[in-house]
């Protein structure tokens, strides 16, 4: 299928670095297709699927799916789109779903996007946020740090080690992030 020779972009940052916020404006600009792999699995949730209630579990204590799992619905996704550019939202979180990704799907990324945040600001977002997302609060926001420190970065430093990490201030307003994001793309 046409998605097995597609460019793929990973997005990379901690809850509430704006992955979701800046996928959208690149969209806007750029032929690519948003998959936030979180928006997926919430999808998945509400679907009804025989691994729902698991997967909200894992959600609501901040850790990470089953990589088969994940990886199953960005392909999926990435099938139905019928476009062969992608941004990838929020994968792979650890080393697990970075080598089943590589080895299922049989893509590398392009190079690997990584929004960089102080945590005093990343809780100050999610918790104004207001969406209704049941990790939205102080405790499993905590434990999504965690992971995410522990697990995923590790992913941003080996894909700084092969020099495909773009880092980017996070911190500033949206607007200045994208001027910085919008420079790769077009580069
Ligand atoms: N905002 C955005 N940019 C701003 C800026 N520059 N200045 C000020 N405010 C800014 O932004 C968050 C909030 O901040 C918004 O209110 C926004 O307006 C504001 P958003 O763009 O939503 O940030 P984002 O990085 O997308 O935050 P999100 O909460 O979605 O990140 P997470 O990584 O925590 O969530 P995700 O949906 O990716 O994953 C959720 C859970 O699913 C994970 O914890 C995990 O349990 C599970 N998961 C897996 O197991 N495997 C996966 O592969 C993916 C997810
Ligand atoms: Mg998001």
């Amino acid at each position: 299928p046409r998605w097995k020779k597609s460019t793929v972009v990973f997005v990379l940052g901690g809850p509430g670095s704006g992955k979701g916020t800046q996928c959208a404006k690149v969209v806007q600009h750029f032929e690519y297709t948003h998959l936030s792999a979180g928006d997926l699995l919430r999808a998945e949730i509400k679907s009804g699927s025989e691994f729902g209630a698991m997967i909200q579990s894992v959600i609501v204590e901040g850790r990470i799916v089953p990589s088969e799992i994940t990886v199953k619905l960005l392909c999926k996704a990435m099938e139905e789109s019928g476009n062969d550019k992608f941004l990838i939202d929020g994968f792979p979180r650890n080393e697990e779903n970075r080598i089943v990704f590589e080895n299922v799907a049989k893509i590398e990324p392009a190079f690997v996007l990584f929004f960089d945040c102080p945590e005093e600001e990343l809780e100050k977002r999610i918790m104004n946020r207001n969406q209704g997302r049941e990790d939205d609060n102080i405790e499993t926001l905590k434990k999504r740090f965690k992971v995410f420190v522990e697990s995923t970065l590790p992913v941003v430093r080996y894909y700084e080690s092969i020099g495909k990490l773009r880092k980017i201030n996070a911190a500033k307003p949206s607007e200045e992030v994208f001027e910085a994001v919008k420079d790769l793309f077009s580069s």
